[in-house]
């Protein structure tokens, strides 16, 4: 039995996931989401389950992504490339079911919170953020893409601020987490920590759960500390990210020399060109998709990077060697071509990208 998440369930029916790889920032394995479905499916129709509380292990916060680093591996050899295809298949399907519980699920956005963890979270209905969160889609650094369901997510922040932060892969904090959609409440750590210790020991079988759920939320939720970062930039994000090409997208920052403008090309340019001209088809395509059919593109897209050199060569300069310099293949924005980008989005078993 692994031990890298923890499950429990108390007399009371409150039931616990606490991702346990403190370690590697609790990034996911196939172990992991594995365990984690299978637990859902069980607590889904088990009446001694009244809410579940997701939870990381460790002081860094909730969880890091994928594991990626074991997906590195993949690049070796065919076996190693089913299991990370199996990983990403294991992974978006329990992300689906987080969305799809039928009971509360509580989430601590406490700390680290990226990537895969982002997606385990995103669907529960009862997301906190603290003054430690820090939340980001960072696939855009590792020449991958904003997977976990973020093609239907970041179509729900206002305006273009999803293509923003899925293509700058910008760390974000609690207010700009309320303020996107990626969370609903914020408290203090502290307060985080005693609502758990209440949640833990309330009887969940003799009162309304959503309504007891709501005032104990009640008590210990407050104001975010600090506001919105990037509400004041709404009106740039939306002026500069408005365009279907990125070509466009660049011309238009280049047009203008705010300190924003000149920061968000600077952050767009230190991307996979690759990568962002994906991310921006998947994003422009999920704004008229279903969840489902966002997860289904993004297993596609997933698949097919599993096979691109410019993705390991991403996972290599900033997790393996740490250089933070990637020989990418496509160099400038201008070498992908639309015929490239519009391939990627059809399943393949034999390409090679
Ligand atoms: C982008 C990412 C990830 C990342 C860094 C990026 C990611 C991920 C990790 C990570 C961090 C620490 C670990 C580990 C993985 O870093 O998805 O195993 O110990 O999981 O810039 O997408």
């Amino acid at each position: 039995m692994s031990d890298e998440v923890l499950f429990s369930v108390n007399q009371n029916g409150a039931a616990t996931i606490v991702l346990n790889r403190p370690k590697a920032l609790n990034s996911l394995s196939y172990e992991m989401v594995r365990l984690i479905g299978e637990k859902l499916r069980e607590w889904k129709t088990d009446h001694s389950v009244s809410v579940v509380v997701m939870k990381g292990a460790g002081p860094k916060g909730l969880c890091a992504g994928g594991d990626i680093k074991a997906l590195y591996e993949a690049r070796s050899s065919t076996s190693a490339l089913q299991d990370a295809e199996r990983f990403f298949e294991k992974e978006y399907e329990v992300d689906m079911a987080v969305y799809q519980f039928p009971k509360p699920v509580i989430a601590c956005l406490d700390g680290i919170v990226m990537g895969g963890g982002v997606g385990l979270t995103y669907g529960a209905s009862h997301r906190i953020v603290t003054e430690r969160t820090k939340w980001a889609m960072p696939e855009m650094n590792i020449g991958f893409f904003p997977d976990v369901g973020a093609a239907c997510f970041l179509n729900k922040a206002p305006g273009h601020l999803g293509r923003y932060l899925g293509l700058t892969a910008s760390v974000i904090h609690a207010a700009d987490v309320l303020y996107m959609n990626g969370a609903d409440i914020y408290m203090e750590s502290g307060a985080l920590e005693r609502l758990i210790q209440k949640v833990e020991h309330t009887d969940w079988n003799l009162v309304n759960v959503e309504e007891r759920l709501d005032q104990m939320i009640g008590e210990c939720k407050a104001e975010p500390p600090q506001e919105s970062k990037l509400a004041p930039y709404q009106k740039a994000i939306d002026h500069h990210f408005r365009y279907d090409t990125l070509e466009e997208i660049l011309q238009s920052l280049e047009s203008e020399g705010s300190d924003f403008s000149v920061n968000a090309k600077k952050l767009l340019l230190s991307k996979s060109p690759f990568s962002l001209k994906i991310t921006l088809k998947q994003l422009i395509d999920g704004k008229h998709k279903t969840l489902e059919e966002c997860f289904a593109t993004d297993l596609v897209l997933a698949k097919n990077f599993l096979k691109h050199n410019d993705f390991f060569e991403g996972v290599r300069s900033v997790l393996i060697d740490r250089d933070q310099s990637p020989n990418y293949k496509y160099q400038h924005v201008s070498d992908v071509t639309d015929e490239a980008v519009n391939q990627f989005f059809q399943p393949s078993e034999s390409a090679q990208f």
